[in-house]
């Protein structure tokens, strides 16, 4: 066999990933090679590129040599069962084994592959990715033939390569039969990347790439295809292109390589912790939490068994605890729906003791978020497949009602002699050494985050980005006004900062705040009790004149929401609803703020979808593009087991006003002392 390698200029320093690229009928080793034009991306990026020819040559196979689509240049990467194919054609055997093993044991690469290819080879591509998914760090293809067993040359082809065996053997090398088989998404590829010209010349009768979609769509794997008018079948196509399919793969490997580099470092704490939670699974914990059993009576102390996680949930060892206005909202019983005796928290970061039965996203060991916004990605889930919203409903009600899905609790407390049921708190319950969550509520995050940070984007910071980002999308010049300069509106301020806003104007009964608002990018403070007008003609009339582009409400006071619509610029501006108002409470404005062109909206978590989006905030904050050092003023640890004692210290500390996020710390384990 031949084979053509590109190596890049890192591979003389270091290891380098491979990307194996399959061609198409009739080609060669070379073809890629002379017109493919990945060389500068893959140099920039320090990928080498691996071509392989498309079939044995000069075997004397007999027949080899009839059709341009059997035989000679036409291996379609398939391991032939029937003769006189069987001995010579094995495409498929050579790819995953016999080249990779080749290039690894004579060239300066690491054991991370990723894999693309055109036409036949896409199919290739995406067969091979799709039998062998821990193999691969990512698939793409540029016109593959994406249903073989659909259309005339996978059947031409299947047949002669399989001969009875086609009908078994055909769906093992057809990407759509792959994923319907699977029945559900690879959680190894986030996303695979699918060109396609919409003048070329095979597009309906042999590629079929809309059946990919279907068969992806049906599973819940993401696949984008790319329609590109005015290209057909040729190398001018795959060459437009293929610099996006190589940062695709870059990328990809670079993220493969450091989660395999952080599995690979597991320290021997990991290992004890591990051992520890070897012995608990399967087994009801008994542990510390902080329970409130009343409106506004201050948590208490209790040593709580938490049952072991049910089907489709997880039981978590919580490390650190960050406290939210809203845990205090809901203890000082303004929450319509506080359900008491319950344990309150949501902003935590954790790591997984043990896994109920069918849970497949996240590991014993693994480090996770819990996120009250849950993310089910299940196929039919309406929500987790729009792009309009993060608000999946799988398990809202039982949520709600302070239950796990199945509508029972794993908490109970002793009181007076007796075993009393204690609610959940909006799917985390973070108050406690140790809770249950649903998978669908847990974001795997990087371990080399510091728990007692990561616990941050378990909900204000997170929303408040979010807000800014996806909400109402700010754009560079905007102005902005922020009302309430807490850990949520703090980080709005930052976000739109970071989004360019031209000007941002930071509002606060409590001027202490607007030191580190200003640090972090207000060019504007306002003290409403400074100002005899009300804040929003303060605003919209004398900082700016016609008001702001975007405003955030961030305190959860419905007057402060009416000031921040009212400020808002006439025939354009956006406010957003971010705090949260107590029981009774309901909003008023005139109408014609609305006619003159003004939009109201709101938003829960920032509108990230969990599950995918709060691991990349963490990887950002991580690559240093995303400080949130800033937003931990307190730093509390919890002293022999009183959960309740520190936590209750965290309300006062939030109480006192010079509070941005205080953090309880259970366990000093993967943690940061700074
Ligand atoms: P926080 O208590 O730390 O901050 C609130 C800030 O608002 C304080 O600085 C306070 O001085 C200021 N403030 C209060 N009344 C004001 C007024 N009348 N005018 C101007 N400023 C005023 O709270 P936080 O943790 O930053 O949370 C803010 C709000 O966001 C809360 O209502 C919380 O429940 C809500 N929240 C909502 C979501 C969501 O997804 N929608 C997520 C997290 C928090
Ligand atoms: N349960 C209350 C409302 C509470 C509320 O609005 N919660 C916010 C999150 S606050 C986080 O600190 C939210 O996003 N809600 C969406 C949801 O599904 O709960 C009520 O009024 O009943
Ligand atoms: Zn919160």
């Amino acid at each position: 066999m031949t084979f053509s390698v590109f190596v890049p200029p890192a591979a003389a320093l270091h290891a380098v990933p491979v990307v194996y690229y399959l061609s198409g009928l009739t080609c060669t080793d070379d073809n890629a090679v002379q017109k493919g034009g990945a060389f500068k991306a893959a140099a920039e990026k320090g990928v080498m590129f691996v071509f392989p020819d498309t079939s044995p040559r000069g075997a004397g196979v007999a027949g080899e040599d009839e059709s341009w689509d059997l035989g000679t240049g036409a291996g379609f990467y398939v391991d032939a069962t029937s003769e006189p194919w069987s001995k010579h054609y094995n495409m498929y055997s050579y790819v995953t084994q016999e080249l990779p093993a080749l290039i690894e044991s004579n060239f300066s690469v690491t054991s991370l592959k990723s894999i693309s290819g055109h036409s036949m080879g896409g199919l290739g591509a995406l067969a091979i990715a799709f039998r062998n998914p821990d193999a691969y760090a990512s698939v793409s293809a540029f016109a593959p033939i994406a249903a073989p067993t659909a259309v005339p040359w996978g059947d031409k082809a299947f047949g002669a390569y399989f001969g009875k065996d086609a009908p078994s053997q055909g769906p093992e090398y057809d990407p759509c039969a792959l994923l319907a088989k699977r029945g559900r998404a690879f959680p190894q590829f986030e996303d695979v990347l699918v060109d396609v010209g919409l003048d070329d010349q095979f597009l309906a009768t042999q590629l079929r790439p809309e059946l990919l979609e279907e068969a992806a769509r049906a599973v819940g794997q993401k696949v984008s295809v790319r329609r590109h008018p005015g290209h057909d079948h040729s190398y001018f196509f795959v060459s437009s292109f293929m610099e996006d399919h190589v940062r695709f793969h870059a990328d990809a490997l670079a993220r493969k390589a450091a989660s395999d580099a952080e599995a690979a470092t597991e320290s021997a704490a990991d290992a004890a912790t591990l051992a520890s939670f070897a012995e608990t699974a399967g087994k009801p914990i008994e542990c510390s939490a902080a329970v409130a059993w009343g409106p506004k009576e201050p948590l208490t102390h209790e040593r709580v068994t938490v049952a072991p996680p049910r089907a489709g949930e997880i039981r978590v060892k919580v490390i650190s605890n960050a406290l939210c206005h809203t845990d205090i909202y809901t203890l000082d019983g303004h929450d319509p729906e506080g359900l008491f005796p319950c344990i309150l928290g949501h902003e935590a970061g954790a790591i997984v003791e043990s896994v109920g039965e069918g849970v497949t996203s996240v590991r014993v060991g693994d480090h996770v978020i819990p996120c009250y916004t849950p993310q089910c990605n299940a196929p039919s889930c309406i929500f987790c497949a729009s792009p309009k919203t993060n608000l999946c409903p799988t398990i809202r009600s039982t949520q709600g009602a302070g239950y796990m899905p199945d509508g029972t609790t794993r908490f109970t407390a002793r009181k007076d002699g007796k075993d009393v049921p204690i609610f959940h708190f909006m799917g985390c319950s973070t108050f406690a050494e140790y809770t249950v969550i649903a998978e669908i509520s847990a974001a795997k995050i990087n371990k080399r985050m510091p728990l007692n940070k990561a616990c941050l984007f378990g909900c204000g910071v997170s929303t408040g980005l979010g807000a800014v980002w996806n909400t109402c999308k700010v754009e560079e010049g905007s102005t902005v006004a922020v009302f309430g300069l807490g850990a949520v509106g703090l980080a709005v301020v930052q976000a739109a900062k970071m989004a360019g806003a031209a000007r941002i104007i930071g509002v606060d009964l409590n001027k202490d705040k607007f030191r580190v608002a200003s640090q972090l990018g207000c060019t504007d403070v306002v003290c409403p009790s400074d100002h005899a007008k009300p804040v929003q003609q303060v605003i919209a009339g004398e900082l700016t004149k016609w008001g702001v582009d975007y405003s955030f409400d961030c305190t959860g006071n419905v007057d402060v929401m009416r000031a921040a619509l009212e400020c808002a610029h006439r025939g354009w501006g956006e406010s957003c609803v971010i705090g949260v108002a107590a029981a009774g409470k309901e909003l008023a404005t005139r109408p014609f703020q609305l006619v003159t062109g003004r939009v109201w909206k709101g938003t829960a978590f920032g509108g990230w979808k969990s599950r995918s989006a709060v691991p990349k905030l963490v990887e950002r904050c991580l690559s240093g593009e995303l400080p949130v050092d800033h937003y931990v003023t307190h730093s509390i640890a919890v002293r022999d087991g009183d959960v309740a004692a520190a936590t209750n210290a965290a309300i006062d500390a939030l109480h006192s006003g010079d509070c941005l996020r205080a953090v309880v710390t259970y366990d000093d384990r993967n943690t940061a002392s700074e």
